[in-house]
């Protein structure tokens, strides 16, 4: 109790002090002042492109958003979790299926972490993975054709937040519970929570070549809430360490009552150790229903398969797989340097940063130094594995991130700064405002042995007064910060979609040459694609009608239907037989309530369109396609049933 009143004083405390900044509309005295030499260092000229691509989560928004730096100019929103009308994204017939769960069709979801693959602990720009929090699921999202390839739901989990890192080969994405559960799930007294409830950690294996997924086991951990993971790399590679709070398992009050312990855990995860007694026929097979959603490039089409079964593993059951290592206050962020060496814990309820040391960790689960255990996990020593302490003087710390020179840089939420401080000396170097609240932080590669640190962004929490007043309700905001000087400096502002919460970001050169500019009609094995416009056509079967739809600038074909009957059901598949970049047709009909469908060239989609009026309704292309667009149109007469 005692440290909660000392937490909500340092809040007080640093609104006082930090009140000048956007609360009073203090125009110019806090915004950093920035000079025409950081005009220069955002600028990229009309027809230039950005050094770096950004990926930014959309957090409650369900989708990811692409940003290019340093301009900050936003590229795209690739629609993942959510349904997404300007593509007719978990509208149309062929991402519907994306969206399926256990719980049925859940089309949003909360996306906190993406994060891009790697191999040898560098990124390698082929796909890109995100959590959604509410309904555990996990994507895969490809950085060539930039859409959602792949979704797979996370069963015993809740919460899905430590999520999802991958390790330094992308052999596995990782997803880790915030909320621990009843597993399997049951009616029981929520008060029987504690040495009751479990925590699960999931390793879904990516397949090599074409990234498929698969959950190869969950560990059952101790009923605590898994905030944050990092995998190891370089020496520590083949662990993965999870930053935990509640370990006092309280199941109500929380902000009081899992504030109890001076101390959490980080639990660290000998994930090789755990596959070897998969391998040889460890753990223990679990009914669990879960969807796996896979998007096929082929036909164009998703489709869902429900899953049965998982396999479980109890940690205790491992021996020297699974450690605790006391970590203060809450930790939030579970950073690892690109060594591999450090591992950073950011205590929520604390201003200095905890270090631990790889090396030391090793050395005293050799040396069998536990100072008891939890649940049958051993704790190690908290001084055994302690590598530094830094000494921030901020409040509230977060997020760290690294430049590959030797320098971290972490967030700190409540005094609203990013604070950079040397791996090794663990000296403060450098601190800047963010404007305002700052949650995670971004350098490009940042979460890999070879970070590009030319830039931090800080995506922060509060707007106020950054942007012209839109109303109560303002998006969030983003900040870049030049870091290639010994000081940082804050260069640029822009807004962002719905909640970042995590990014991650790369050299354009990377993913640019090798992002995917057309889909050949001649690959295309939709099973409704027309070869030409030669073979549209209507077709019924009963009630259900299906009209295989070409179009080409500037006329669907057929473009004159008649026959159709209020009750039935008709299908609109589209195919788009252009063969030239970027000319999408789109497809709406009057009184649809599925969303309009964008078919990219070479691209089959469907939508169904239920008549319920007698009449002769039109339908038009929503997509600007040529002079002729406004022609780009049709009419279906509806006869009485
Ligand atoms: S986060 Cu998800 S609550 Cu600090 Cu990674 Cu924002
Ligand atoms: Cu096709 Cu407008």
């Amino acid at each position: 109790m005692k440290k909660y009143k000392y937490y909500l004083m340092a809040i007080i405390g640093v609104a006082l002090v930090f009140s000048g900044c956007g609360n009073g509309g203090t125009k110019g005295s806090s915004n950093g002042a920035l000079g025409s030499s950081a005009a220069e260092k955002v600028y990229v000229a009309p027809g230039q492109q950005d050094e770096f691509y950004a990926f930014l989560s959309g957090g409650y928004s369900g989708n990811l958003t692409v940003y290019g730096l340093p301009s900050g100019r936003m590229f795209k929103e690739i629609p993942v979790f959510s349904q997404f009308p300007t593509s007719g994204y978990g509208y149309s017939e062929e991402t519907k299926p994306m969206l399926n769960t256990s719980f049925g069709f859940v089309p949003w979801d909360d996306a906190h972490h993406p994060d891009i693959s790697q191999t040898n602990g560098e990124l390698d720009g082929r796909w890109i993975f995100i959590n959604g929090n509410n309904t555990p699921r996990i994507a895969r999202i490809s950085l060539s054709t930039f859409e959602t390839e792949e979704i797979i739901e996370i069963p015993n989990s809740a919460g899905n937040h430590s999520s999802s890192f991958i390790t330094e080969n992308t052999e596995y994405v990782v997803a880790g519970t915030r909320f621990s559960v009843p597993v399997p799930q049951r009616d029981m007294p929520i008060n029987e929570y504690k040495s009751n409830f479990k925590g699960a950690l999931t390793f879904i294996s990516v397949e090599p070549e074409h990234g498929q997924l698969d959950i190869k086991f969950q560990l059952l951990m101790p009923g605590f809430n898994y905030d944050l993971s990092h995998p190891g790399r370089g020496d520590s590679h083949g662990w993965f360490f999870f930053t935990t709070y509640n370990t006092e398992e309280a199941n109500s009050l929380m902000e009081v009552n899992s504030s109890q312990n001076d101390k959490d855990f980080i639990a660290a995860v000998n994930w090789k150790k755990i596959e070897e007694y998969v391998n040889s026929g460890g753990g223990t097979k679990m009914a669990a229903d879960y969807a796996h959603n896979v998007y096929d490039e082929g036909t164009h089409t998703g489709t869902t398969t429900m899953k049965k079964e998982v396999l479980t593993v109890d940690p205790t059951k491992v021996p020297g797989a699974v450690f605790f290592l006391p970590t203060p206050k809450s930790p939030h962020g579970c950073d690892v340097d690109p060594s591999g060496q450090y591992i950073i814990g950011n205590g929520k309820l604390s201003a200095d940063l905890t270090v631990h040391s790889f090396d030391k960790m090793i050395a005293a689960i050799d040396g069998k130094k536990f100072d008891g255990e939890a649940y049958g996990i051993p704790i190690l020593k908290f001084e055994d594995v302690l590598a530094g302490t830094v000494k921030s003087g901020g409040l509230g710390p977060l997020h760290t991130e690294f430049d590959g020179q030797g320098n971290a840089y972490t967030t700190f939420f409540i005094s609203s700064e990013v604070v950079k401080w040397k791996l090794g000396t663990w000296e403060v170097v450098d601190r800047k405002p963010t404007f305002y609240s700052v949650g995670h932080l971004m350098i490009p590669g940042g979460n890999s042995r070879k970070p590009f640190g030319k830039y931090v962004v800080a995506m922060n929490k509060i707007t106020k007064d950054r942007y012209l007043p839109t109303g109560p309700e303002m998006e969030h905001s983003a900040q870049i910060y030049d870091i290639s000087g010994e000081k940082m400096e804050l260069i640029y502002d822009f807004p962002t979609h719905g909640e970042p919460h995590y990014a991650a970001g790369c050299p354009a050169e990377l993913l640019a040459p090798n992002s995917k500019k057309i889909y050949r009609l001649d690959d295309n094995k939709h099973p409704y694609a027309v070869a030409n416009p030669s073979e549209a056509r209507v077709e019924r079967n009963g009630k259900e009608v299906h009209i295989y739809m070409s179009t080409i600038r500037s006329h669907f074909t057929p473009d004159n239907i008649e026959g159709i009957k209020v009750g039935d059901e008709v299908y609109f598949h589209i195919t788009n037989h252009e063969q030239d970049f970027d000319v999408p047709h789109g497809f709406s009909i009057i009184g649809q309530n599925t969303s309009e469908l964008l078919v990219m060239p070479g691209q089959t989609k469907t939508s169904i369109w239920k008549p319920k009026k007698v009449g002769v309704w039109p339908f038009y292309c929503t997509d600007f396609c040529s002079a002729l667009h406004q022609e780009m149109q049709g009419y279906v007469r509806v006869s009485p049933a």
